[in-house]
């Protein structure tokens, strides 16, 4: 199935990449910037996080959940005995010099880990601290931008390359016709990041040419969110003097990718309250509030990932799956058998169920409405599925 486009959310191109709920941000950027601390703080991790590039080296991985305050209110409505919120996979990957294409710095090994994530998180430094080294001297976030944007586009013409010059053996002199058109398509992509130098994913493709660049998995096809590392007080007071020039590269150079400033000397600061209470005095004493939640929900999207509910009692859970899953698959989610079998699914939007207040009065005033296989779940659904418990184990017809 090829990805859809989103026209509520305003995105202009599809998705290019895996297509599954087990999906990854990778956390990108030149080295020592503070990917590691970002990070740390995100996903709770104590992953080394020192003042000297390349202080990491393999990738660190880690889960976070999603907040969603229709989550918040179910759990509060239940009181479940069990609660199991929507996660995003964060990867922490080293840093990236000029020339890292070709072997420098760390060289190919974690461009291969990116190759791995399927939407990125570009973090640049944006605060002054004279005691934290920068690789290329002085702070300087628009050449920071374009040397990591140049690298992974300078990673894909070489992948490119390889694989059109190897096709070119077997289709254009063995006659190879099943392969043609693979070729074809890989010539245009090839025109478009070598000739154009542009990335991939700002063009329009069609389902054939999608298909093509699935298997590939070309960096400059994953969607990217720029993260501004302010220092402190930068953050506090909403102003920086890059982050007019940063808007205007990312608006030249990924039009319509998202920008977040946040700080991550900051964001050390909250992660160090231990309670939600603690955390709000803190944030009213400091005089801003953390940016953590807006990245990871921002960063899921990007993933054109959603969630239905299933709740009760004894469990509220949100379940992920991508944009346009059927009724049916989405089951599937919870147990193939649900999928074998499935009859219907009973399904409540999240704001009728508040709007009337109960399960009840949701069903007396007919916004609890059934559904069959071809309905598309919607992002906060709550469902109930209805499914025939032998589906998946005999023939009904025979019997
Ligand atoms: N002043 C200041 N220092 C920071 C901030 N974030 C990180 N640092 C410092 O910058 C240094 C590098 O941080 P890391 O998080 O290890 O950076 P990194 O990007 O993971 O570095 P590599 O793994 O080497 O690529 C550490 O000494 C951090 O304490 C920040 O927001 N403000
Ligand atoms: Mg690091």
């Amino acid at each position: 199935m090829a990805p859809k486009k989103d026209a509520s959310e305003g995105e202009k191109h599809a998705l290019i990449g895996r297509v599954g709920t087990n999906l990854k941000v990778g956390i990108v950027g030149v080295p020592n910037v503070g990917k590691s601390t970002f990070f740390n703080v995100l996903t709770k991790s104590q992953a080394a996080a020192e003042n000297f590039p390349f202080c990491t080296i393999d990738p660190n991985e880690s889960r976070v959940p999603v907040p969603d305050e229709r989550f918040d209110y179910l759990c509060n409505y239940y009181k479940p005995a069990s609660k199991v919120p929507a996660f995003l996979t964060v990867v922490d990957i080293a840093g990236l010099v000029k020339g890292a294409s070709e072997g420098q710095g760390l060289g190919n090994a974690f461009l291969s880990h990116i190759k791995a994530c399927d939407a990125i998180f570009h973090l640049c430094r944006a605060f002054d601290d004279v005691d934290v080294v920068h690789v290329d001297g002085e702070v300087d976030p628009i050449r920071d931008l374009s040397t990591i944007s140049e690298e992974l586009r300078l990673k894909d013409e070489e992948v490119l390359l390889q694989v059109i010059d190897k096709m070119e053996r077997t289709v254009l002199r063995g006659g190879d016709k099943k392969m043609k058109p693979e070729y074809d398509i890989l010539c245009k992509v090839k025109t478009l990041v070598v000739d154009e130098k542009k990335h991939i994913r700002f063009s329009d493709w069609n389902e054939k040419e999608i298909e093509v660049l699935n298997k590939y998995l070309l960096l400059t096809s994953k969607p990217v969110i720029y993260l501004i590392n302010l220092s402190e007080k930068d953050y506090i007071r909403k102003k920086n003097k890059w982050l007019s020039g940063i808007k205007s590269w990312v608006d030249t150079h990924d039009p319509g990718a998202i920008i977040i400033p946040f700080s991550g000397a900051f964001e050390t600061k909250m992660a160090s309250a231990e309670s939600k209470e603690e955390r709000d005095a803190l944030a009213k004493e400091l005089g801003a509030t953390s940016a953590l939640d807006k990245i990871i929900v921002q960063g899921y999207k990007a993933l054109q990932l959603q969630y239905f509910f299933t709740s009760g009692t004894d469990e509220v859970k949100a379940w992920t799956i991508q944009k346009g899953t059927k009724a049916p698959q989405a089951a599937g989610r919870i147990h193939t058998d649900f999928e074998k079998g499935f009859i219907m699914a009973e399904v409540m939007k999240y704001s009728d169920f508040k709007e009337e207040g109960s399960e009840a009065a949701a069903k007396a005033a007919g916004k609890y409405r059934q559904q069959g296989r071809n309905y598309v779940v919607e992002d906060g659904d709550i469902i109930f599925f209805k499914f025939n418990a032998g589906a998946g184990l005999k023939d009904p017809k025979k019997k």
